[in-house]
């Protein structure tokens, strides 16, 4: 039997939302091109295509007012449906952006019943994700911004949000989930300004909160890089702290509107550093949590062409995998990127003391030589550029 290497397994852990490949192709300026599909039928489909799981907004399952009845019905349903195809919910999260009372945020809104509400929605869903036996529940706060600076002290808005992610951090610990939380920034869209609007912004919040050590991030490619900055530092930033918890991978041209487009669709060489790092084939810890696709199908599609485009996603990622591990065997790669190491200087460059900054100060050094250096990084990314290109 021929085992495609590029198939993806449970061990791959892919995900895909069900707002992602059921995302039927409506935008500001027109109408739905595709069907919406039942949650039970994205389960069997994604099954089909490899995926380990299926994510969900709670009112992605379970319609907005819906009664408990309905409810436990549908979620049912679903979990029956999980168990038919092998599949799992590793990640849920809480719809806080669509209904008309969050028209000026949820956490961080002027009106304390929208708070309140807000409040009782999350753990409505914590409740949900639970119960599916999510591990891990995001929050990206969509409308957790403004056009009007005017209106809210900025201070005010963070405030807020602390208040409430650590509201229900210990709602998870008083009810004794096993459920950590990732913060998901964004920098624009659907509000003028989003508060927290990268992943450098989170990370710091998260240190601010009583319960920090529950709260990780969920970094997303095409929010860093419609902010401008490079999703592989804001990733290694995030997994140097500890606090990759789950990660959003899609497309995204710098400059434009949150594309969400298959993964790798757009700038190649930032998805293969990215892969490179998250599977730790140049020597760092690898990222053990999901992999989850938050991207959609192009519009011109129909149902076919959405699991065209999940397939896609997955395939990629395992093609960069396997690009990334080829180029880190390489020996002409692994010799442009040997750590220099100095006896002499390395145990001088940290941990201060007055005796290393006098020996620091005794050191011979010549900048001018130093800098007359090639460093051979012309060489390094052509190799990395021939990988990409199947050239190597
Ligand atoms: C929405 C958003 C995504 C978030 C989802 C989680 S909802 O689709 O564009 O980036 O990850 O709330
Ligand atoms: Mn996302
Ligand atoms: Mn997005």
């Amino acid at each position: 039997m021929i085992i495609d290497a590029l198939q993806p397994t449970a061990d791959d852990r892919f995900t895909f939302g069900l707002w992602t490949v059921g995302n039927p192709g409506s935008d500001p300026f027109g109408l739905a091109v595709r069907a919406s599909m039942t949650p039970t039928h994205i389960v069997a489909k994604l099954a089909e295509c490899g995926a380990w799981g299926v994510n969900l907004h709670d009112n992605d399952l379970v319609p907005f007012g819906a009664s408990a009845a309905e409810r436990d019905a549908i979620v049912s349903e679903f979990k029956a449906a999980l168990k038919v195809h092998g599949m799992v919910v590793p990640m849920a999260t809480t719809n806080l952006f669509s209904h008309p009372c969050f028209k000026d945020g949820a956490f961080t809104a002027d009106d304390p019943r929208v708070r309140a509400f807000a409040l009782r929605k999350a753990m409505d869903g914590i409740d949900l994700g639970a119960e599916l036996g999510a591990a891990t529940y995001v929050f990206w706060g969509g409308r957790e911004g403004t056009e009007v600076d005017a209106s809210r002290d900025p201070r005010t808005a963070i405030g807020r949000m602390r208040d409430a992610i650590d509201f229900l951090c210990d709602y998870v610990k008083d009810r004794g989930y096993a459920m950590r939380f990732a913060l998901e920034a964004k920098p624009n869209e659907p509000r003028g300004d989003l508060y927290l609007a990268t992943t450098g912004h989170m990370l710091h919040f998260i240190s601010t909160l009583r319960n920090e050590a529950m709260v990780g991030v969920n970094p997303e490619v095409a929010h860093e890089t419609m902010a401008g900055l490079s999703m592989t530092h804001a990733v290694g930033q995030a997994m140097e702290a500890g606090k990759l918890f789950h990660i959003d991978l899609n497309g995204q041209k710098a400059g434009r509107f949150d594309q969400d487009l298959r993964f790798g669709s757009e700038d190649l060489k930032q998805a293969f550093l990215l892969v490179r790092l998250l599977e730790g084939s140049a020597g760092g810890a690898r990222y053990d949590g999901p992999r989850h696709f938050d991207a959609h199908a192009y519009r011109t599609e129909d149902e076919d062409g959405v699991w065209e485009f999940a397939r896609g996603c997955m395939r990629t990622y395992k093609l960069l995998a396997a690009r990334a591990a080829a180029f880190d065997a390489d020996p002409e790669v692994q010799d442009l990127i040997a750590e220099r190491t100095d006896p002499q200087l390395d145990p001088l460059l940290a941990d201060y003391s007055p005796q290393k900054a006098a020996a620091l100060r005794a050191v011979t050094l010549d900048p001018e030589a130093i800098g007359q250096r090639g460093l051979q990084r012309e060489r390094l990314d052509q190799i990395m550029t021939e990988y990409l290109l199947g050239a190597r």
